[in-house]
C-alpha cells in the first residue's frame, strides 16, 4: 500500500479488482474513487485510478458503438474531403439545381456545368475567400430518392454528416416542394438531422491539432478526465466545444456517430427565371420558420455576397484580431467557435505566456460605446474584437 488508506478503501479495492464484468467494474471503480484518501501523496494513486476509469469507459463505449454499427449495418467512415479554412459548407441538391454554377461564381473553381444529369459524381471542394478568411465549399453529387443507398450517395452523406453547415440548393425553375422532400428524406435516412437545437457538446473530428477543448468552464467535472477519455478512445485530433453546461455522459453521446446534427440553410437559386418569384414565396411559407432562405441568381450575379455572408453566419464562428501595444492589429484573424472567451484566444497565441502568466486583456471595439475594456480570461468574445494580451 503506497499511502495511508482507510479499511473501507482497501475492501473496495478488492471488490473492484475481482469484478470482471466491464460495466460493473466501472461502478466499483467509481465507488473506490469516492472512498479515496484526500491527502497529499495519494494524488498519484488517485490520478492512476482516474485514468483507469477513463480507459474503462472508453472501452465500454467503443463496444457499444461497434454493436450499434453492426445492428444498423452502417459504418462509421469519415468524410473523404480534408477540411480546410475556417469552416466547411456542403452544397446539396437535386441534379442540375445549379450547385456547380454557384460555386464557380464565388470561387476560382471551374467545376463542370452541364444541362445533363449528374455532372459531378464525387464530392468536390473549392475555396471561398470572404474578407480575411477562407470557407471551404463542397459540392455533393445530386441526390435522388434512394441515393443514400448507392455508393456515391453513401460517400456524399458521409461528407454531409461531418460538415459544419449544409446548404440546401433549391432550383426556383422547378417544383420546390419535391426538391425539399427528396433532399430532406435522403438526409434523414442517413441519420443527418438539420438545425436541431444547439447541443450542449459539439465535437468535430479534424485532421490535426490534437485535443482542442473550448468552453471548459461549462464541463461539469475535471477536464483532465475528458482528455484521458479521448486518449483512451484513441481520438488524437478533435475539437470539443462545451456550449452549455454538460456532463460526462453528454460528451459520450456527442461522440456517438450514429446521428449527426448539422446547421443548415436554404439557397434558392435561378431567381432570374420565370415563375421564380412565386416559387420563392411558396418556399418561404412552407420552410421559412425552419431555415434561413437566401434567394440568388448566379446568372445575373444577384445576392452572391449575401449568400457568402449567410454561409459565414451559419458556421457559428467569430474572428478576433490580436494587437501588440503601439502597433496596428494583425491582419489575419484568429478564428474561434462562437461562445469563445479570452482564454480560448490566448491559448491560440501562446499558452505559457498568456494563460499561465496572464495579467490582463484589453478588448478594443471601435463601434462600441465603451471602446476599450480591461477584462479577464473568462470574458466572452465578439466577432471582430481586437484583443491585446499582457503577461507578468
Ligand atoms: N437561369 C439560370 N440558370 C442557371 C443558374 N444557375 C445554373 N443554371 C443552369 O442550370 C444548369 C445546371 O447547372 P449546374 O451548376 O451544372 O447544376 P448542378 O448539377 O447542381 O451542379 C446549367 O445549365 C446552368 O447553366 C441561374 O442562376 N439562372
Ligand atoms: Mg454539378
Amino acid at each position: 500500500m503506497p499511502t495511508n488508506v482507510t479499511p473501507q478503501f482497501e475492501k473496495q479495492r478488492e471488490v473492484y479488482e475481482e469484478t470482471e464484468d466491464l460495466a460493473q467494474r466501472i461502478v466499483e471503480l467509481e465507488k473506490l474513487l469516492a472512498l479515496a484518501p484526500n491527502h497529499k501523496g495519494g494524488e498519484r494513486m488517485l490520478a492512476d485510478y482516474r485514468k483507469k476509469l477513463a480507459q474503462l469507459k472508453a472501452l465500454i463505449e467503443k463496444r457499444r458503438e461497434q454493436e450499434r454499427a453492426r445492428r444498423s449495418g452502417g459504418g462509421t467512415e469519415e468524410g473523404v474531403i480534408r477540411k480546410e479554412g475556417a469552416g466547411q459548407v456542403c452544397l446539396i441538391g437535386v441534379t442540375n439545381s445549379g450547385k456547380s454554377t454557384l460555386i464557380n461564381s464565388v470561387t476560382n473553381a471551374k467545376l463542370d456545368v452541364g444541362n445533363y444529369p449528374f455532372t459531378t459524381a464525387v464530392p468536390t471542394p473549392a475555396m471561398l475567400t470572404l474578407e480575411d478568411i477562407n470557407i471551404q465549399l463542397v459540392e455533393l453529387p445530386g441526390v435522388f430518392e434512394g441515393s443514400h443507398k448507392t455508393g456515391i450517395g453513401r460517400q456524399a452523406m458521409s461528407v454531409a454528416r461531418n460538415t459544419d453547415c449544409i446548404a440546401l440548393v433549391i432550383d426556383l425553375s422547378q417544383d420546390t416542394d419535391w426538391q425539399m422532400n427528396t433532399i430532406l428524406g435522403e438526409l434523414d435516412s442517413a441519420r443527418v438531422r438539420l438545425n436541431k437545437e444547439k447541443t450542449a457538446v459539439r465535437v468535430d473530428k479534424v485532421g490535426l491539432g490534437g485535443h482542442m477543448i473550448y468552453g471548459a468552464q461549462n464541463y461539469q467535472g475535471d477536464i483532465e478526465e475528458v482528455k484521458e477519455f479521448l486518449q483512451a478512445r484513441r481520438i488524437t485530433n478533435i475539437i470539443v466545444r462545451f456550449q452549455k453546461p454538460a456532463s460526462f455522459q453528454q460528451l459520450v453521446d456527442a461522440l456517438d456517430t450514429s446521428v449527426a446534427y448539422v446547421r443548415a440553410l436554404v439557397i434558392a437559386t435561378k431567381g432570374d427565371v420565370q415563375g421564380s418569384v412565386e416559387r420563392f414565396k411558396e418556399l418561404e411559407e412552407k420552410y421559412g420558420s425552419r431555415f434561413d432562405i437566401v434567394p440568388v441568381s448566379a446568372e445575373k450575379r444577384e445576392n452572391l455576397d449575401g449568400m457568402s455572408w449567410a454561409f459565414y453566419r451559419h458556421l457559428d464562428i467569430l474572428r478576433v484580431y490580436t494587437k501588440s501595444p503601439g502597433k496596428e492589429r494583425e491582419r489575419k484573424p484568429i478564428v474561434l467557435p462562437e461562445g469563445s472567451v479570452v482564454e480560448d484566444a490566448a491559448a491560440k497565441v501562446h499558452k505559457e505566456l498568456f494563460i499561465e502568466r496572464f495579467r490582463s486583456a484589453t478588448i478594443i471595439r471601435e463601434n462600441d460605446k465603451i471602446k476599450r475594456r480591461v477584462v479577464g480570461l473568462n470574458y466572452p468574445l465578439q466577432d471582430s474584437d481586437v484583443i491585446q494580451l499582457s503577461h507578468t
